[in-house]
């Protein structure tokens, strides 16, 4: 099935200029970017992320990680997408706890666990398709991604925009 996956390179990734090795290894995939940004992370989006494990031991550690608390305060967050990219992405991104992982994985090349416990793992894929419905709509806006992947709809609402201020 052709679909779309989120991927993150957490702020060690960032920190320790994995970028492109991870990017590189990804490439492997032969899937489709349609989407890319570099994100500073809230707590209330960190919390929403990873809404599944609240409760765990190691949730409020998880929660700093992400946010940069130990690194470097971004993310890169990613859209992939094509055959199978949930599947294939988390193969090459490999097992969860870094030290479980394929050695020949993402987590597994560039992962580590902390003397405090936490699983510095690089990257995050999506685990499956409600997973990834789910965190691409609260990592994107739609017309941040290049393909139409999800139903949108159009809505009147007020907002202050940002704009580059011209120079007289
Ligand atoms: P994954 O990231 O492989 O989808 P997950 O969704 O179960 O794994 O957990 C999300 C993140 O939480 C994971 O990338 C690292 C952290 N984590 C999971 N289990 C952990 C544990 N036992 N100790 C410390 N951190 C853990
Ligand atoms: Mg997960």
């Amino acid at each position: 099935m052709i679909e779309p996956t989120l991927i993150l390179i957490k702020p060690d990734g960032l920190k320790k200029s994995l970028t492109g090795n991870i990017l590189t290894r990804l490439s492997e995939t032969k899937l489709d970017i349609i989407g890319a940004k570099i994100v500073k992370v809230s707590r209330e989006l960190a919390e929403k992320h990873y809404a599944g494990l609240k409760g765990k031991p190691f949730f409020e550690d998880l929660i700093k990680y992400l946010m940069g608390e130990y690194h470097k305060k971004k993310v890169m967050a990613l859209v992939y997408w094509g055959e199978d990219a949930i599947l294939k992405v988390r193969d090459i991104c490999g097992k969860t706890n870094p030290e479980e992982a394929d050695s020949v994985s993402i987590r597994g090349a560039y992962g580590r666990i902390t003397t405090a416990g936490v699983y510095e793992n690089v990257m995050h894929a999506s685990a499956d398709a409600a997973d990834a419905e789910r965190e691409i709509k609260l990592w994107f806006n739609p017309e941040e991604i290049i393909e139409a992947i999800y139903p949108v709809e159009e809505k009147e609402i007020e907002i202050i925009d940002k704009k580059w201020r011209e120079e007289a």
